[in-house]
């Protein structure tokens, strides 16, 4: 996993909920789970999927932008690569994006015909022009690629972007989103023994169980007996929800629901239109199927 950056944070926390404690090495080059047999080499990001492809890691997790990239430069396809995503972890989301400077930016991707293009991804971007039909030329930089074209180093960049607010402070506009991204889980197959197996089989039961509740919402409320079909419909992601009788009352049932897609504000005052009352909405912590 990287060392420390954006997919560091976003990494120890998955691990945190996926109940591994890490313990550091004082070089901080070398980490170890307390709870499953599992050893972990802090690196950049970038040395991430040739560590896995090489067999001196046997899992990695990194952004699919710098896997696709690694992969398009070995000039590998899917069936043919070493690594492969096993999973998707839904954190470190970004978009790698073509970006002109204001005074002729045009989300027409032929305006881009015969310019120079800044990038730390040259593969992904030249991959992207030759599918638009566009002749463009790109220069690899591995860092500060938005300062390019006020340097005339290039016309253009081809860069990663979260907020935009890296481009919008150089004057530079969003035309066209060459990749979208996030972390994702790569692992060589084949690599692992019997009982690293089970232990990864575990560590994937965890990840998907976190990767599940993330958004999961426990629902309560009470409903008229004769909306509890309409009421239902209208929890999002919810699964044969649990109806229960309220002692006393004939014309109200409590309904329990798990919603496994995000509960939005809106949605409550929807349930409430409908006749629901004592509406609760609580976290879930845990998910495992
Ligand atoms: O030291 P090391 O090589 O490990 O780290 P790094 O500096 O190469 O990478 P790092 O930590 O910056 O990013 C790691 C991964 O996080 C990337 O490969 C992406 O998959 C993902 N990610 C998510 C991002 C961003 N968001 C992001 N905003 N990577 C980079 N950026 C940079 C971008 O390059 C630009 O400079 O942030 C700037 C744009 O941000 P906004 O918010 O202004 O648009
Ligand atoms: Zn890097």
């Amino acid at each position: 996993m990287q060392k420390s950056g954006r997919l560091a944070d976003g990494t120890f926390e998955l691990l945190k909920k996926c109940g591994l404690s890490i313990s550091r090495a004082k070089d901080n080059l070398y980490g170890r789970a307390r709870e499953l047999p599992i050893d972990i080499l802090l690196v950049r990001d970038d040395d991430i999927p040739s560590l896995v492809d090489d067999g001196v890691c046997d899992i990695g997790i990194v952004g699919e932008n710098v896997f696709e990239e690694h992969r398009l430069e070995r000039s590998e396809t899917p069936e043919t690569a070493v690594a492969s995503m096993t999973a998707r972890l839904g954190f470190a989301r970004c978009r790698l994006m073509l970006a002109a400077p204001k005074s002729w930016a045009s989300d027409d991707v032929a305006s881009y015909a015969g310019k120079r293009i800044a990038t730390s991804y040259p593969a992904l971007t030249k991959a992207f022009l030759s599918r638009a039909g566009v002749a463009a030329s790109t220069a690899e930089m591995t860092g500060s690629v938005e300062i390019a074209p006020k340097l005339k180093i290039a016309d253009a960049v081809c860069d990663i972007v979260s907020t935009g607010a890296t481009l919008e402070a150089h004057g530079l506009a969003p035309t066209a989103t060459v990749f979208e991204s996030e972390a994702i889980l790569i692992k060589r197959p084949g690599a692992l023994n019997a009982g690293e197996e089970a232990a990864f089989q575990s560590l994937m039961t965890r990840v998907n169980g976190v990767i599940a509740s993330r958004n999961a919402k426990y629902v309560m409320l009470n409903a008229p007996r004769d909306a509890v079909d309409a009421i239902v419909e209208l929890l999002p992601g919810a699964e044969a929800p649990t109806v229960l009788e309220l002692a006393g009352r004939d014309d109200v049932v409590a309904i329990h629901a798990v919603c496994v897609e995000e509960v939005f504000w809106s949605t409550l005052e929807d349930l409430k239109r409908f006749g629901a009352t004592a509406i609760l909405v609580a976290p879930i912590e845990k998910m495992m199927a």
